[in-house]
């Protein structure tokens, strides 16, 4: 049951509340309540997966006269999880007593189960369908035995199972039809992980919703309920793999102690089909292995990762393999030792590969000795190496080049490495886009990325197909979300950005999926099929994403953030140790005009690109203006296609960004009959403060760009109500995420 421990003063409170009320006004008038009670009472926990009562008597008899019995097929641990999420989601959304049942089989049976567990009838009735999924993949099918309908779920594999399951339970909370069911899914990546930034003494690096659900005091003896939890939200959108640990690492996870505390998440976690990596520290044999070198070539640091690695595989059979952050901001790396990321790399990827496990080394890398655009660095620097790593060796990419900015273009290295298998790394986490306080809802950045064409192997070549592989025929894939996950109750600090969560899974699930598609599965399944709420709802989720681009960083901007914690606006800084720290070094403002040029007149990082596209995006006419920029120093006067100038045209979309927030909140407002009290004022009140901050950013960057163009605000943007000093003046030392 999802009765949590925090919700347990709450019940008992309720409890009471109810065994009185049933003495004084009787049975009927208490089940009226609590229908009621029902939808005004949420804090967010149950995420999409609600298994609301379904209100409405049709559709609700209608599926009472489908299912009839739960048969499992099967006795695994992987089943049986299966089982009790449809007791759990067919109790909650029917309100009767489904148990399985396994010796009376009547018409309208759900039956679930792997091939190995059907009938020859059954699986003739299957058809093709085997040869049409892989080994994650799914069938549910409608299937006449003796002349009555059943329904069967199944797959290659208990865990596609599972996964079939989540798909039908998610079919009824969305109210969809179950009647002559044919569904046929694989997903199309391989590696779907979470990558937690979260520490041992569980801060989380860029965390903004709480501290880490990692409990490692408690471990490996008590086991959190949130662990199940979190492994069934996981799993009913397709995440198989979830990296447990910061990749700014600290060795010691790799030290018995904590590989004990690791095996017990991992045996959580298997049922759910969900893997667990680590990241490794490149100097572990030296500060936990004695050892004085962690040089890759020198054969006593070979020898220390691969009795390690054995080591985990002896407590972990099943164990993913290593997330490597390697000479990156500090961290140490085979660069150390005079070599590089192939030899860091493969001599990990060599103890890794007699167990089947991987490597995912992050492209992650910028040098304060080097003084080239950074946006150019990563490519530079990996490039190079294509066909040189190991079969099991993912080179891990963020989506831009910079850093997880409201907007980029797509990084350059996508399609840039036919030989090498590239994963793709977004950030769900809002380190840069106003932190959990902002209601953004990033499939929307995510799918512009993915449908991006790097014209690699001419139009056409999206980033999509580079990650899902069939762009250059690769076999291994994947994709990885830095997660927005802390121990609040509703999990992402903010119930909106529950979204974000769902929508990653279910783009690495399948990347051509619609960021419109996954925000009304997500507002159906978390909070009603009403149509009055999900339409507008929906528009405001999907207007967000513009909005936060236009009240931060409009036209190209990046990277103007305050210092360290990176929140709120930034502009002026100016005075940290390395250049590429510094906003200025990306906005380039000064009385001619402002914008990073990186055209052939100036650091030329267009190069990086195909000739189609560096060709758009050095021309400023063919250059989309989302970019503008991006790649070019513009002009103040300079005219854009609506006829503004360029001051007007960035202070109105400034403007525009604050507008677009403001609509957010009457949207909202106007949704208050169809959600529970709790989420509706919890959205309500985040929504207000995203208003506050982003009229906050507007003023304080148009304060700061003004002193350089010179140029009065034009009609329609709102005059500032405080200085540029008084923004400057602005500290946050407390910050979370830091
Ligand atoms: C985990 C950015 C963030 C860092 C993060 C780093 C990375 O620089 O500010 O907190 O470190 O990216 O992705 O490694």
């Amino acid at each position: 049951m999802l009765i949590k421990t925090n919700d347990m003063f709450r019940m008992n409170n309720f409890c009471f509340i109810i065994k009185s009320m049933l003495k004084k006004y009787g049975l009927i008038l208490v089940l009226q309540f609590l229908v009621c009670f029902k939808s005004y009472s949420n804090n967010g926990y149950r995420l999409w997966l609600q298994y609301s009562y379904i209100e409405n008597e049709q559709i609700r008899s209608n599926y009472q006269s489908t299912i009839k019995r739960i048969i499992p097929l099967g006795d695994s641990e992987t089943i049986n999880v299966g089982l009790k999420e449809l007791e759990l989601g067919l109790n909650g959304m029917l309100g009767s007593g489904f148990l399985a049942d396994t010796e009376n089989m009547v018409a309208n049976s759900l039956m679930f189960g792997s091939r190995t567990s059907l009938n020859e009838d059954i699986i003739r009735q299957l058809g093709n369908a085997f040869n049409e999924i892989n080994n994650e993949g799914f069938i549910i099918k409608t299937i006449l035995i003796k002349g009555k309908n059943h329904i069967v779920i199944t797959g290659k594999t208990d865990v596609g199972v599972l996964y079939g399951v989540y798909n039908f339970l998610q079919l009824l909370q969305t109210n969809k039809s179950i009647e002559k069911l044919n569904i046929i899914d694989s997903p199309k990546l391989k590696i779907r992980v979470l990558n937690h930034w979260d520490n041992l003494d569980r801060t989380v690096e860029r965390g903004y919703a709480g501290s880490s659900i990692w409990d490692w005091h408690r471990l490996p003896d008590y086991i959190d309920q949130r662990y199940i939890d979190y492994a069934r939200a996981n799993a009913s959108i397709g995440i198989n793999g979830t990296v447990l640990n910061n990749v700014n690492a600290n060795a010691l996870i790799l030290a018995p102690k904590y590989l004990e505390k690791v095996e017990a998440l991992a045996t959580v976690f298997r049922p759910y089909g969900i893997k667990v990596y680590l990241t490794a520290r490149f100097s572990a044999p030296i500060e936990i292995g004695g050892l004085e070198t962690a040089d890759p070539y020198d054969p006593e640091v070979i020898k220390w990762w691969s009795d390690k690695t054995k080591e985990i595989y002896n407590r972990i059979p099943d164990f993913g393999g290593f997330l490597v952050k390697a000479n990156s901001e500090g961290q140490p790396g085979p660069q150390n030792y005079d070599r590089n990321h192939v030899d860091g790399a493969n001599m990990l990827a060599g103890a890794l590969e007699p167990f089947g496990g991987i490597v995912m080394w992050r492209a992650f890398v910028y040098s304060e000795h080097d003084t080239t655009d950074r946006a150019k660095q990563a490519f530079s620097e990996f490039v190079p190496y294509d066909g040189q790593f190991k079969d099991n060796v993912l080179i891990q990419v963020k989506n831009g080049a910079i850093d997880f900015q409201p907007r980029e273009p797509f990084h350059p290295m996508f399609g840039a490495m036919p030989k090498t298998p590239l994963m793709m790394e977004f950030q769900i986490t809002q380190e840069y886009l106003g932190f959990s306080t902002h209601s953004i809802f990033l499939p929307k950045l995510f799918e512009e990325v993915l449908k991006a064409d790097t014209y690699r192997e001419g139009k056409g070549s999206t980033v999509a197909k580079d990650i899902d592989g069939s762009l250059h025929n690769k076999k291994l894939t994947g994709i990885a979300g830095v997660s927005n996950i802390g121990n609040a109750i509703n999990w992402t600090g903010n119930t909106m950005l529950q979204a974000n969560w769902y929508g990653f899974g279910r783009l690495a699930w399948n990347p051509y999926l619609t960021s419109e598609e996954i925000a009304e599965e997500w507002l159906r399944l978390t909070f009603s099929n009403n149509d009055n709420f999900v339409k507008p709802v929906k528009n405001m989720m999907l207007n967000s994403r513009e909005a936060v681009v236009n009240y931060m960083t409009p036209l190209g901007l990046h990277h103007i953030m305050d210092t360290g914690h990176h929140y709120g606006p930034g502009p002026w800084v100016s005075n940290l140790s390395r250049p590429e720290w510094n906003p200025v070094y990306y906005h380039k403002a000064d009385s001619l005009g402002i914008g990073f040029d990186r055209t052939p007149t100036g650091s030329h990082a267009t190069a990086q690109y195909a000739p189609e596209v560096a060709s758009r995006f050095n021309n400023i006419e063919t250059c989309p203006e989302e970019y503008l920029l991006w790649f070019h120093h513009v002009p103040w006067d300079y005219k854009l296609k609506n006829g503004e100038t360029l001051w007007d045209g960035m202070a109105l979309k400034y403007q525009e960004g604050v507008n677009e927030v403001a609509a957010m909140i009457n949207t909202w407002e106007d949704m208050e009959p169809y959600v529970d009290e709790e989420r509706f004022n919890e959205v309500k009140m985040l929504l207000h403060i995203q208003y506050k901050e982003a009229k906050w950013w507007r003023d304080a960057c148009l304060l700061y760009f003004q002193q350089f163009s010179g140029k009065e605000l034009p009609q329609g943007v709102e005059k500032p109500t405080k200085t540029l000093d008084y923004f400057q003046s602005l500290k946050f030392p407390f910050a979370p995420g830091n």
